[in-house]
C-alpha cells in the first residue's frame, strides 16, 4: 500500500494530520515500514507544542517508566540491573560485507539487519509508539541535522525533549527534507518497568540509510537516537564532508578585560569532563557533543545537545554548585539508577547521609545487600545519571548555544587518566603535532561508564573510540585536513589531572584545572611564553605562580611546579612505543602519524643524552 495511505488507515485522525502536514516521502516510508513492522497498540505523533511535550511526559509516568519525586518536577527512572551502561559488545556497525573496524564490532550489513528486523517484528504489540522530531546542532544553522526517533519508551522520548532541539517545524517547513533515523524499542517489560530480554539486547548502527536500532534495552546511552547511535552516523558524515562531529565539551573561558574564548575537550567518561567545562565563572555551552565546521576560513563550534545526561556519582555541593543547584530545584529532572527513599533521591559521594534502605536500580535496597554474583550493591549506581535541560544552568553561555554559526574555537583540549606520564598541561607545537601527539594518543584508565572491567589503561583516540564508526586512518586524514582548510587553528593543548608521585599520592588538587584554563586561554592570544620542550610548550612558572594566587588564591611552589612540569622520558618514550605499535597494526595510518611519533621520540632521546630520565622543566628555558 502507498505509505500515507497506510499510515492514514492505522493512525487516528488527529496523529494522521500531523504527519500529513509534513511533506517528505521518505519519512512517510519510514514510519509505515516500522509502525507495520512492530505492530503497536497506538501512535503519537509529537509536535512542537507544549500540549504534546506534556502528553509524553504524563505517558512516562502512566507506564510507569518513571515515577513522580517529592519535589515538584522531579522523576525516577530505573533500567534493569544489567542494563546500567552501553552495551558494547551488542553494538554493531554494519558494514557492506562486514569488513572489519579496528575496536569495534562490525556485522555484515544484510546479516545485522536481517537479524534486527526479526527482533523488532511485533515488538510494540500492546505499546505506545512515539514519532518525535529534533535536531542535533541549532536550528535553521549550517550546522543542523534534523532527525526522526522512533520509540516505544515514554521514558526515552520524555529524555529527548529535555536533551534536543525540537524541530517538527522544520519538518513540515521543509519539503522532503534529509534526516537520520532511529528506531528503538525497550522491548518486553519486566513488573519494575526495565527491559527485560537483555539477552537480546542489540544496537547496529546501519551507515548506509543513516538509521539505527536499539532493542531490549533502555540504559540512554544505548537508546537515545540523538545521542550516542547518532554519533556513529555523524562522525560518518563528518569525515565524508570534512567537518569534525567530535565527543567534546563546549565552555567560554573567561580571559582578561572581557574576553571570551572557546574551547572543546575531549575526555573519556568519568575523566574530568563535566568538571571542567562546569568550572565556577567560566561558561557552559555543552557538556559532551561537539560540531566542529569551518565558516568563512575559521573553525566554529556548537553543542549538538540543548541538554545534559550526566553523571550524578560525586555530585556535591563543594565541587559541583552549578549541577547541586539545578538538581534541588522544582526543575523537570529525571534522575536514574539512584537511590530512592520516602521520595527522595540520593547517590554515592553526594556529601549527605545517605539512608540505610530505599529503592535502587536492584528493586528494594538494603545496606549490605548483594547481587546474584555475590558483590554488594552500593546505593545508586556508579553511571547513576541526571538528565536535565541546559537552560536551567546559571553558568549557561546562552548566546552560544543558540547562535547559528555557533563560536569561535580558540583551542581545544585533550586529556585522558594518566598517572605517570603526561605533565598536567602541555601546548602542542602545531595543528598536526596535537592531532597526532595529543588526540590520536590519548591513553586512559577504564571506568564504570561501560561495561567490563575498570582500572586499565586503555587507547582512546580522541576519547572517541567507542564511537568510531570509520576507520581511524580516514578519521586521522579528515582532522589533518581539517586543520590545513583554516586560516588560523585552534590551539591543541593536552592535559592530566590524575598525575601521581611515587607514593601514588595525587599530584594536583581537583581546582588546579582552572589555573591551566587560564593559562591555555592567555596561550591562544599569545599574552604569555611558553617553554619549548619535547613534547611542547609548557606554562613558565612565574606565570602560573601568579595565575594559583589570581585564580585559587593558592601559594603555588617551584617544588610543586618542578614536580608536576617534570618531563617524564622513560614513561614518555614506553607510550609513543604503545602508541606506534597500535597504530602499525592499522592499514593505511597517514604517514604523518607515524613521522610525529618518530621526531617526538628523536627530541626525547636526545634531550635524556642532554639532562638525564627525569627532566625539570626549568631546564629548557
Ligand atoms: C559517555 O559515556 O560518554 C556518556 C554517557 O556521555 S552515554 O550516553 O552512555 O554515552
Ligand atoms: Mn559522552
Amino acid at each position: 500500500m502507498e505509505p500515507l495511505k497506510y499510515l492514514k488507515s492505522v493512525l487516528d485522525e488527529e496523529q494522521y494530520e500531523k504527519i500529513e502536514r509534513i511533506k517528505n516521502t521518505k519519512l512517510h516510508e519510514f514510519l509505515a515500514k516500522y509502525i507495520e513492522l512492530c505492530e503497536p497498540i497506538k501512535v503519537f505523533v509529537a509536535t512542537n507544542s507544549e500540549d504534546d511535550e506534556l502528553y509524553i511526559r504524563n505517558r512516562a509516568v502512566v507506564y510507569g517508566e518513571e515515577r513522580l519525586l517529592k519535589m515538584p518536577g522531579h522523576t525516577v527512572h530505573f533500567d534493569n540491573y544489567y542494563d546500567q551502561a552501553r552495551d558494547k559488545e551488542h553494538t554493531y556497525i554494519l558494514t557492506p560485507h562486514g569488513e572489519k573496524l579496528p575496536y569495534l564490532n562490525t556485522k555484515k550489513r544484510d546479516e545485522g539487519l536481517k537479524e534486527i528486523h526479526e527482533l523488532l517484528k511485533g515488538i510494540m504489540k500492546g505499546k505506545e509508539l512515539f514519532v518525535l522530531f529534533f535536531s542535533l546542532g541549532p536550528k535553521n544553522s549550517p550546522f543542523m541535522i534534523p532527525a526522526v526517533q522512533l520509540t516505544d519508551s515514554a521514558y526515552v522520548a520524555h529524555s529527548e525533549f529535555l536533551l534536543y532541539r525540537k524541530a517538527y517545524d522544520v519538518f513540515a517547513n521543509t519539503p522532503n527534507i534529509d534526516f537520520l533515523k532511529f528506531v528503538h524499542s525497550a522491548g518486553e517489560l519486566d513488573e519494575r518497568k526495565t527491559s527485560k530480554n537483555i539477552d537480546k539486547r542489540r544496537v547496529m548502527i546501519d551507515l548506509e540509510d543513516e538509521i539505527t536500532y536499539a532493542v531490549n534495552t533502555q540504559y540512554a546511552g544505548n537508546t537515545i537516537g540523538l545521542k550516542k547511535p547518532a554519533f556513529r552516523l555523524t562522525i560518518n558524515r563528518a569525515t565524508k564532508e570534512g567537518w569534525l562531529s567530535e565527543h567534546m565539551f563546549l565552555m567560554g573561558v573567561n580571559g582578561p578585560n572581557g574576553r571570551v574564548s572557546y574551547f572543546t575537550g575531549a575526555f573519556p567518561s568519568m575523566c574530568g569532563k563535566t568538571s571542567t567545562c562546569m568550572l565556577v565563572g567560566e561558561r557552559l555551552v555543552g557538556d559532551d557533543l561537539s560540531f566542529i565546521k569551518i565558516i568563512d576560513g575559521e573553525a566554529r563550534a556548537v553543542n549538538v545537545e540543548y541538554g545534559v545526561f550526566g553523571i550524578i556519582q560525586g555530585v556535591n555541593k563543594e565541587d559541583d554548585p552549578y549541577i547541586w543547584e539545578v538538581l534541588h530545584k522544582p526543575y523537570e529532572i529525571i534522575f536514574s539508577n539512584v537511590l530512592i527513599h520516602e521520595g527522595k533521591p540520593y547517590w554515592n559521594g553526594m556529601g549527605e547521609e545517605i539512608p540505610d534502605s530505599g529503592e535502587n536500580h536492584s528493586g528494594k535496597w538494603w545496606r549490605g545487600k548483594k547481587d546474584a554474583e555475590g558483590n554488594e550493591i552500593p546505593p545508586s549506581h556508579k553511571n547513576a545519571r541526571f538528565t536535565v535541560r541546559l537552560s536551567y544552568f546559571s553558568n549557561l553561555d546562552r548566546d552560544a548555544l543558540d547562535a547559528p554559526k555557533g563560536v569561535k574555537l580558540s583551542g581545544m583540549i585533550f586529556g585522558g587518566r594518566d598517572s605517570d606520564t603526561w605533565p598536567p598541561v602541555c601546548e602542542s607545537f602545531n595543528w598536526q603535532h596535537g592531532v597526532i601527539m595529543k588526540g590520536a594518543s590519548i591513553e586512559s584508565e577504564t571506568t564504570a561508564a561501560t561495561l567490563g572491567k575498570e582500572g586499565i589503561r586503555k587507547f582512546n583516540i580522541m576519547s572517541i573510540l567507542d564511537f568510531m564508526s570509520v576507520h581511524l586512518a580516514v578519521y586521522i586524514k579528515n582532522y589533518l585536513e581539517f586543520g590545513k582548510k583554516l586560516r588560523n587553528p585552534p590551539k591543541i593543548f593536552a592535559v592530566n589531572y590524575f598525575l601521581k608521585d611515587e607514593k601514588g599520592e595525587y599530584l594536583n588538587s581537583k581546582l588546579d584545572k582552572k589555573v591551566w584554563l587560564k593559562w591555555m586561554e592567555l596561550r591562544v592570544h599569545g599574552d604569555v611564553e611558553a617553554i619549548e620542550t619535547p613534547i611542547g610548550y609548557l606554562p613558565k612558572y612565574p606565570d602560573l605562580k601568579r595565575l594559583f594566587k589570581e585564580v585559587l588564591n593558592k601559594d603555588y611552589t617551584k617544588e610543586d611546579y618542578e614536580k608536576q612540569f617534570m618531563i617524564r622520558v622513560p614513561e614518555l618514550l614506553a607510550k609513543i612505543e604503545r602508541i606506534r605499535k597500535i597504530y602499525s597494526a592499522m592499514d593505511n595510518i597517514p604517514d604523518e602519524l607515524f613521522q610525529e611519533l618518530d621526531a617526538e621520540e628523536k627530541r626525547l632521546q636526545e634531550a635524556r643524552e642532554k639532562y638525564g630520565d627525569y627532566i625539570s622543566p626549568f631546564l629548557f628555558e
